[in-house]
């Protein structure tokens, strides 16, 4: 019943603000909203106490208590201001369809049943109940008004997946939030409480699969005893909806059993992974399926038996389909051996394949055609293969961004690519439709987000990182959401919905993406990193064995220009586009000026639109980067009153890192950049604070997240 008091199994722990709760926090509400969550919840009536619906009716519980004080009951008879959670299976009559919701959507209504006004939350299967649970629960926690509500919401893309490039040794490949949380060596017999955590923080904004282990993967994960660790966290992740998969490496049948070769048209080698397939669904019925890097920055695939993508993911694929199972097979290749502009090569490798693959493959594609730049124009095989599923690919962990210490919000970066109109279909025909099927009609749906997950006590690294995770998982649930609205909720949950912290703090993050590009990679520049770790910046750097791991190769400045030429005088990547796109990137003066120099080379004199020649416009935006990181420090430090300590101090922390490391990007840059181009600065621009060689010199062979 409504009032019974806090027990102590429920109450919130008397921890630090270290960032583990996430958003997922329930601070004790102010007077007015703590009332109005209890006035809306004064009981739980739930169809039942399967593990699903347990995990829904206990995080309800949680969540009320620490909001309001006071935890309602579970309890069999509608009371006014219960709170009901039901099926159409439970409660055949209803009063609101859930035709339409699929097995995961949800509807929420305040409505009367016998006469008793309540909140109804309705679905189709409990992890349906169990994401309606979390919306509700994302409006008490941000405060927005519990009365009246009808929503309705279902996800348009089916499989919504974390990728984890964590390795068997516990390292994370690119991970910047410590070693990977799975602790391969004590599993399957120790499976410790995070995992749950884990689960439960991405249910609570939609995600539903996770791959485990990195794409450059181990042989080893398929062996007996690695997949008896999988199918231990598949039995923690399972009630909350989330399905495991695993990366596979392409000479696995050689590697393990010993077999001559992995040539995907030899039938030892199917029957192999057909074997492999049936062992791993013995273990795991609900295994979602493999995802697999092949042919690609040295890992093995169909293509060194002169086979090609479609024949390897065509073979995986009838391994796994009798058990329902999917192969997500990435397009991220490019080869030592060719040529041709590194951005064209995925789709030179993958467009003639189109509807050459089985219907339970889909094709993983990166956002962009380089690598998670910090800015990158949409990948050309969206919209390029209209027989085909594509799925995408974002970065969610900061490999090129900062890593863990910048705030740089990744919601703007995944919503620009979401809304990129690619014109396959004619206008109207963005990434999103094409990933969520509806543009071709496809079933096989799917976006997956690289992980940025560690044992960090904060998860992500950061506080501020946390709100990528969080970014992701809601517009993989719903594509048209804003990333500035996500902004919002997400800091109302992560602080307080005080709109005296929201405001500047949504403001910040929004700007802060934009701001990287700056002092970074401004114009369009892309991979200007230095080696290896891509800590830093290194656009010196030309001494790699293969041209494209150069960063002169990406942005060619010399005493003339600056800029990679792709129009027909130079790679024609912009013939990849649909002709109304490759005829806007054609001419310099109609591209978009955040992609220029993606596109093109321009003498250092070309006219920007603000009237600035390039030169000094490149110098003006790196200002203009650094400037931002100085406008979030007086920002943050202003909002001290309205945050707790430690999360107070950590950020301002690495707000004086990101500080740091603006100024030396750009101080770099410039100083390489006026090595070459031999002009002087702009009135008003600084000169770098050291000479290149020191620069140069700076070296860092512990960075973190470097295989
Ligand atoms: C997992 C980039 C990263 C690699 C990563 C690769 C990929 O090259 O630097 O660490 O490898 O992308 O996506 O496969």
């Amino acid at each position: 019943m409504a009032g019974t008091s806090l027990s102590p199994v429920m109450a919130p722990t008397a921890q630090a603000e270290d960032g583990y709760d996430l958003w997922l926090r329930y601070a004790q509400a102010d007077a007015p909203r703590s009332a109005a969550i209890s006035a809306h919840a004064t009981a739980i009536v739930a169809p039942g106490t399967g593990p699903t619906l347990t995990i829904a009716t206990q995080e309800l519980q949680r969540a009320i208590a620490g909001m309001s004080g006071t935890t309602p009951a579970l309890s069999a008879t509608f009371q006014q201001g219960a709170l009901l959670l039901a099926t159409p299976a439970s409660t055949p009559a209803l009063p609101v369809t859930t035709d339409g919701l699929g097995s995961e959507g949800y509807a929420i209504r305040s409505t009367m049943i016998d006469g008793k006004a309540v909140t109804l939350i309705a679905a189709n299967s409990d992890v349906g109940l169990l994401q309606g649970t979390y919306n509700w629960l994302r409006l008490a926690q941000s405060g927005e008004s519990l009365d009246n509500l009808d929503i309705r919401s279902a996800p348009k893309i089916g499989l919504r997946l974390l990728n984890h490039w964590d390795n068997l040794n516990g390292t994370v490949e690119r991970g910047y939030a410590g070693q990977s949380i799975w602790d391969w060596w004590r599993l399957p017999d120790w499976k410790g409480p995070r995992y749950a955590d884990y689960a439960r923080a991405n249910a609570s904004i939609g995600i539903n699969g996770t791959v485990l282990n990195n794409v450059n993967a181990k042989a080893d994960s398929l062996t007996a005893s690695y997949i008896a660790k999988a199918a231990a966290l598949a039995d923690v992740f399972r009630p909350y909806g989330i399905k495991v998969y695993l990366s596979v490496k392409w000479t696995a049948p050689m590697e393990l059993d010993g077999l001559k070769t992995a040539d995907p048209l030899d039938p030892q080698v199917a029957a192999w992974w057909k074997a492999k397939a049936d062992e791993i669904y013995k273990a795991i019925p609900d295994f979602g399926g493999f995802l697999v890097k092949a042919n690609s920055e040295g890992q093995p695939g169909p293509q060194d038996y002169n086979r090609t993508h479609a024949d390897g993911a065509n073979m995986l694929a009838a391994a796994v389909k009798p058990h329902n199972g999917i192969v997500m097979w990435r397009a991220f290749v490019y080869a030592h051996d060719n040529p041709d502009d590194r951005a064209k090569q995925a789709y030179t490798d993958f467009k003639p394949l189109d509807g050459k693959f089985a219907d339970n493959v889909i094709v993983q594609v990166k956002n962009g055609a380089i690598d998670f730049q910090p800015r990158e124009p949409f990948h050309p095989l969206f919209g390029a293969m209209p027989k085909t599923p594509l799925m995408m690919e974002f970065q969610i962990t900061k490999e090129y961004l900062g890593q863990s210490t910048h705030l740089t919000y990744l919601g703007p970066l995944f919503e620009e690519t979401l809304d990129a109109d690619t014109y396959a279909r004619g206008k109207g025909s963005t990434v999103s439709k094409v990933i969520d099927g509806s543009l071709e009609g496809h079933k096989l749906t799917g976006i997956a987000g690289v992980a940025n997950i560690g044992m960090d006590r904060d998860w992500s690294g950061s506080i501020f990182n946390q709100a990528d995770w969080y970014a992701f998982g809601r517009l993989a649930w719903d594509t048209s959401l804003s990333a500035d609205s996500i902004a919002k909720e997400w800091a109302e949950m992560t602080f307080s919905p005080d709109p005296k912290l929201v405001q500047p703090v949504v403001k910040m993050m929004m700007g802060s993406r934009e701001a990287a590009v700056d002092y970074m990679t401004p114009l369009g520049l892309a991979h200007v990193m230095d080696t290896g770790h891509h800590y830093g910046p290194g656009p010196w750097v030309s001494d790699l064995a293969r041209p494209e791991w150069n960063p002169v190769y990406y942005h060619k400045a010399d005493a003339n220009g600056i800029g990679f030429d792709r129009t027909k005088s130079g790679s024609d990547a912009v013939g990849q586009y649909a002709p109304p796109v490759a005829k806007l990137l054609a001419s310099a003066k109609t591209t978009p000026e955040n992609e220029l120099l993606w596109f093109h080379h321009l003498p250092w004199d070309y006219r920007l639109k603000s009237g600035d020649t390039l030169w000094d416009g490149l110098i003006h935006h790196y200002d203009g980067g650094v400037r931002y990181v100085t406008d979030m420090q007086t920002t943050w430090a202003s909002l001290k009153p309205y945050v707790d300590a430690e999360r107070f101090a950590e950020t301002e922390a690495f707000l004086t890192i990101q500080h740091r490391e603006a100024l030396w990007w750009r101080d770099a840059s410039i100083a390489y950049f006026q090595s070459v181009s031999k002009r002087p600065l702009p009135a008003g621009s600084a000169a770098p604070a050291h000479d290149l060689d020191w620069y140069k010199a700076l070296k860092f062979p512990y960075a973190p997240g470097h295989n």
